[in-house]
């Protein structure tokens, strides 16, 4: 069984975050474990707390779990602040992990920072250049490269300046634009495009965090990652089709759907 590892927050909620990330790998018969960086109080209505964890200890996790249990893949999510992202990036390195999916959060969907201002930059220079693949939406590619990106050359261009911050490939989101929410990925000579159909629902709270959770998962299962991307992008509609109401807010994903 393939050893998956999350690195990232946890949304008491259950449709983002950590939890989230868990219930991917589950659903892809994968082992899961992960590392916390933060607790949030957090509902379907918003993020009532953040409470950072000190950063040596987040470091303890990740050595904890890599030298007993062993990892196949991982992925980080909400990092916080940059001495998280300080201390964790030593530790990947001295680790070597491989599959690294580097999903760079910084807002929930409600607005709530999850990346500090000052982290960005360590964000950039610390984990983006240790990633096989980085998996930001518009917004945040928007903060990355400093561009304004509406167009599908927008969304190349601005691949491409995120590729040579040191990311293997780039897969950046379309599911911000209005019109066809195509995803593009970039692996420094080629671009590949991923469609699937929008489906209107309101509860799609924990989608960035079950894409790149799946993509981790699917790495490690042995996919190229084109292919990896392509069977999570399905996974991620049918979760999303199949999405229920929960709260009083943004409801979560399916992740009990399954793909083949
Ligand atoms: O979807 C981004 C995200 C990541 N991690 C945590 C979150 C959220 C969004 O709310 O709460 C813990």
């Amino acid at each position: 069984m393939k050893r998956l590892l999350t690195i990232a927050g946890s949304d008491s909620g259950g449709g983002a975050g950590i939890q989230a990330d868990l219930k991917t790998f589950h659903a892809f018969g994968c082992y899961g474990m992960s590392v916390l960086t933060v607790i949030t109080a957090q509902n379907t209505q918003g993020v009532q707390g953040v409470l950072d964890l000190p950063p040596e200890f987040v470091a303890l996790q990740l050595e904890s779990v890599v030298n007993d249990l062993g990892v196949d893949a991982a992925k980080t999510g909400m990092l916080s602040n940059a001495e998280i992202i300080e201390a964790l990036s030593k530790t990947i390195e001295q680790f070597n992990i491989p599959h690294l999916v580097v999903d760079p959060v910084m807002r929930s969907k409600g607005g709530h920072p999850l990346l500090q201002d000052d982290a960005q930059q360590a964000l950039m220079a610390k984990i983006i250049p240790l990633a096989e693949v980085i998996t930001p939406n518009i917004p945040e590619a928007e903060a990355l490269t400093g561009m304004a990106i509406k167009t599908k050359d927008d969304m190349r261009e601005a691949a491409k300046v995120m590729h040579n911050l040191g990311a293997k490939n780039v897969l950046l989101k379309g599911g911000h634009r209005e019109e066809d929410a195509v995803d593009i990925l970039f692996d420094g000579s080629e671009f590949t495009e991923y469609f699937a159909e929008r489906i209107r629902s309101k509860n799609t709270h924990g989608t960035g965090c079950t894409y790149s959770a799946a993509i981790a998962a699917n790495l490690a299962m042995g996919h190229q990652l084109k292919k990896a991307i392509s069977i999570s992008k399905k996974f991620i509609t049918e979760a999303i089709r199949f999405s229920f109401d929960l709260g009083k807010g943004i409801g979560p994903l399916n992740h009990f759907v399954k793909v083949d």
